[in-house]
């Protein structure tokens, strides 16, 4: 018997994933860096590797770019680089955690040559927003401090407030701001976007184009995150996920790899939010493949959120709120635990074969000999990695 409804089906047309170019690039720990034969030696072979996952799943349209990791002389070159592949350049990350200048802070730094350094970076990713058709930056600050008394905590919020503020006015009428928070590292004792809460508090200062951007790997262990996202999507303020999964701290494994049913729940309550195949909620892969393949990688994850929404999308919820208003608590709770333990996958494999792709995207691409013929043609140069 078929779980999924045409219905279910035609939201799933719907979904698309962003993919970050950092993903195909070599990472690992602070330990050691393992390299994978044929990881791209430039963004446009990431780019190129990206566009496979694409081509195999197709829910992950668009590639996220980070600069200066991504720094390429010519963008629109990219661009129509990434859109003859079929995929087009999305959000483009701003990176302020790997120049000396910012050891004490970037946007919130006592030295004003610093933060004007730090605010110029961004409008500079503006620019190149507009060269490659991107609506989002994505900043994420690695700023805050070791040591109590270290840092001025309110100095620094006032500062932020200034920096965001000029980077704000600096964007075109469609591009929007998104604010990403992370409760730690690389400082320990203090950071200046710790949580929703903060972020929240600084975009709603800034404007309707500024959001926050929620990374499911920022929390610390026991986070309810699906309640965080219920009440972002409530506020009208939710722009972006950054999903992974984690198991100690900000591990950027597989999405739905450590806590399949968190990933449910989150779903759930983005598509109870009404933030599912809304433009304004982007869905994005903030991720890193330190000893697996990376476009299987990829693959693994698209599919991996595809299957929980598909899941979350089939939570009978007519008969849920039903249950929930009856004060039903174990019928409620059994509606919302069916749906998560009904397996989805042979109707998605059927379902993408009727759509022209195949049923098994991970073996098709394992069949392709893509892998094979990256690791003979890329030999030499330096490989593009987490970083460089
Ligand atoms: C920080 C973060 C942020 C960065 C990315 C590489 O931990 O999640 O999104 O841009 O990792
Ligand atoms: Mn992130
Ligand atoms: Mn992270």
């Amino acid at each position: 018997m078929s779980t999924l409804t045409p219905e279910i089906l035609g939201e799933l047309e719907h979904q698309a994933i962003e993919l970050p170019s950092w993903a195909f690039g070599n990472s690992g720990t602070r330990f050691k860096v393992f390299s994978t034969p044929g990881t791209p030696r430039d963004p446009f072979e990431k780019i190129a590797d990206a566009a496979q996952v694409n081509r195999y799943t197709h829910l992950s349209p668009t590639v996220a770019l980070h600069i200066p990791w991504d720094k390429v002389d010519n963008y629109i070159r990219l661009r129509a680089y990434a859109e003859d592949l079929g995929v087009s350049l999305g959000t483009v990350n701003s990176n302020t955690f790997q120049d000396d200048d910012y050891k004490f802070g970037a946007l919130t730094h006592e030295d004003a040559a610093v933060r004007r350094k730090a605010i110029d970076h961004h409008l500079e990713c503006i620019e190149i927003m507009h060269q490659t058709g991107s609506r989002d930056l994505k900043i994420w600050l690695a700023e805050g401090s070791n040591y109590p008394g270290q840092a001025d905590l309110r100095g620094r919020q006032d500062r932020l407030h200034e920096s965001l503020s000029e980077i704000y006015a600096g964007l075109g009428d469609e591009q929007r701001l998104v604010l990403e928070y992370k409760f730690f590292e690389p400082a320990f004792y203090h950071t200046d976007v710790p949580d929703w809460g903060t972020s929240y508090v600084q975009v709603a200062a800034l404007g309707d184009k500024a959001m926050v951007c929620l990374d499911t790997g920022h929390h610390a262990p026991g986070t309810n995150i699906e309640f965080i996202v219920m009440q972002l999507l409530r506020l009208g303020k939710l722009g972006s996920f950054d999903f992974n999964s984690r198991f100690y701290a900000d591990d950027d494994l597989i999405v739905g790899a450590a806590d399949p049913f968190q990933l449910f729940r989150i779903l759930y309550e983005v598509i109870r939010g009404g933030g599912y195949a809304n433009p304004d909620v982007a869905f994005m892969l903030d991720q890193c493949h330190n000893i697996e393949d990376k476009i299987p990688g990829q693959i693994r994850s698209v599919l991996n959120v595809q299957e929980m929404t598909a899941r979350a999308l089939s939570i009978d919820t007519e008969a849920l709120a039903a249950a929930q208003k009856s004060g039903d608590v174990l019928g409620a709770n059994a509606i919302f635990m069916d749906a998560f333990y009904t397996d989805v996958r042979p109707d998605l494999a059927a379902w993408r074969e009727s759509r022209g792709l195949p049923a098994d995207p991970m073996a098709a691409f394992a069949a392709s000999g893509y892998l094979q013929r990256i690791a003979e043609e890329r030999v030499g140069g330096v490989q593009a990695g987490w970083g460089a």
